[in-house]
C-alpha cells in the first residue's frame, strides 16, 4: 500500500516531494507542464532525479492565485495521475483542498493527499477519512486570493502549532489515524517574511508533537525579500532554507530543483545520520 509505503519511507529519514503544477498561473512554471506528456516527462525526471513523492497540483495556491472550479481541476490532474501512476513506485500527493478532487484522485492512484486548507473546506475531511490516505494538514491565514493583503499574528509559531495541532484532533474525530498525518506551517501563506522567519526558527517546536512535518519554501518569495532574486535565480536561498528545514526537524522538502536538493539532502545525511 502506498500509505504504509510512504510512512515507513519517513521513517527512514527525511523525503524529497517534487513539484509537479498542471495549472496555466502557478509561480513559478505556470503553464509548462499542462500538456499531458510534458508533465508525465517532468514527473519522471523529477523521480529519476531522486524525488520520492510527486506533489501535483491543478490549482495554484500561490499568493493572488484565483480558485478554479472542479472540473477543471478534475481535467488537469486525473489524466496525470492516472499516467503516473502506472510508470512510477514514486508516491503520488495531490495537492487540493476539494473533497471530490480527493476522492477521484486516491481512486487514480494518489497515495497523499496534500490540502493547504488543512480540511477545513466542506466535505474535505470526510473525503480524506474514506480515502484512507495519509494527509498534510498545512496552515493558511485567509485564502490565496488576499493571504498577502495584511497579514496579522500576536504570536505566529504558538497560532500556527495550535491551528495545526486542533485540525490534526479533528482530523482524527473523523477517523483518520494519527500515524497517517502530517502537519505543514504553510511558508508563504498569510506570512510576512518576518513570520516566515519566525516559523522556521520555530521549527523544532512544531516537530515536537510527533507528526511529521513538511517544509514548502522552494522558490517562494520569501527569497525575494532576502536576496532579491526573480523567482528562477531562488536556487541558492532554496537550498539554504531547505538546509535549515532539515535542521529544524523537518521530514519532508516540498521542492522545484529535485537533484540539487538530493545532493543537500547527502551532504546533510553524512553529517547528521543515516538516509539522504
Ligand atoms: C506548501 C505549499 C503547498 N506551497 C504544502 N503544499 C504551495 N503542503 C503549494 C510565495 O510567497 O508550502 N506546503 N502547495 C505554493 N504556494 C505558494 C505560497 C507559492 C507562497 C509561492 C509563495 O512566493
Amino acid at each position: 500500500m502506498a500509505s504504509t509505503t510512504l510512512m515507513q519511507q519517513l521513517a527512514a529519514g527525511p523525503l524529497l516531494m517534487g513539484v509537479l503544477n498542471v495549472t496555466p498561473d502557478s509561480f513559478s512554471d505556470g503553464g509548462k507542464w499542462l500538456g499531458r506528456t510534458a508533465a508525465m516527462d517532468h514527473a519522471l525526471a523529477m523521480v529519476e532525479a531522486g524525488a520520492d513523492i510527486i506533489d501535483i497540483g491543478g490549482e495554484s495556491t500561490r499568493p493572488g492565485a484565483a480558485a478554479v472550479s472542479e472540473q477543471e481541476e478534475l481535467d488537469r490532474i486525473l489524466p496525470v495521475i492516472e499516467a503516473l501512476s502506472a510508470a512510477t513506485h514514486a508516491v503520488i500527493s495531490i495537492d487540493s483542498s476539494k473533497a471530490g478532487v480527493m476522492t477521484a484522485a486516491a481512486a487514480a492512484g494518489a497515495g497523499l493527499i496534500n490540502d493547504v486548507y488543512g480540511l477545513r473546506r466542506p466535505g474535505a475531511l470526510e473525503a480524506a477519512a474514506a480515502t484512507g490516505l495519509p494527509v498534510c494538514l498545512m496552515h493558511m491565514q485567509g485564502e490565496p486570493r488576499t493571504m498577502q493583503s495584511a497579514p496579522h499574528y500576536e504570536d505566529v509559531v504558538a497560532e500556527v502549532e495550535s491551528f495545526l495541532l486542533e485540525r490534526a484532533r479533528l482530523a482524527q474525530a473523523a477517523g483518520i489515524d494519527r500515524s497517517l498525518i502530517l502537519l505543514d506551517p504553510g511558508f508563504g501563506f498569510g506570512k510576512t517574511l518576518a513570520h516566515n522567519l519566525a516559523l522556521l526558527r520555530g521549527l523544532p517546536r512544531l516537530c515536537g508533537h510527533d507528526y511529521p512535518v513538511l517544509a514548502g519554501l522552494s522558490r517562494k518569495s520569501m527569497l525575494q525579500a532576502l536576496t532579491e532574486r526573480a523567482v528562477d535565480e531562488r536556487l541558492a536561498g532554496s537550498l539554504a532554507l531547505g538546509q535549515a528545514a532539515l535542521q529544524g526537524g523537518a521530514a519532508i522538502l516540498r521542492v522545484h530543483d529535485v537533484a540539487e536538493h538530493r545532493d543537500m539532502l547527502r551532504v546533510y545525511a553524512a553529517l547528521n545520520g543515516p538516509a539522504g
